[in-house]
């Protein structure tokens, strides 16, 4: 991973996918899949998959990442 992104940064990424459509504060996996696509589009390239990494984040299981669920996901791009 060489784009490393401060958590200001992080947050702005999350606020402007998240508001792409349905619920404005939470990622569906389209939206996540759009984000990674745009930002982070080495994150995809190991043995990680959409699915499982959506899968990881979505800690409730709502089908949805929420600011906070996202948090891990912050923790993974900013190590
Ligand atoms: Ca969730």
């Amino acid at each position: 991973m060489s784009v490393k992104k401060s958590p200001a940064e992080l947050k702005s990424i999350f606020e402007k996918y998240a508001a792409k459509g349905g619920d404005l504060n939470q990622l569906s996996k389209d939206e996540l899949k759009l984000l990674i696509q745009a930002e982070f589009p080495d994150l995809l390239k190991g043995s990680s998959t959409l699915d499982g990494l959506f899968q990881e984040l979505d800690k409730n299981g709502d089908g949805e990442i929420s600011f906070e669920e996202f948090q891990v996901f912050v923790k993974k791009v900013s190590q």
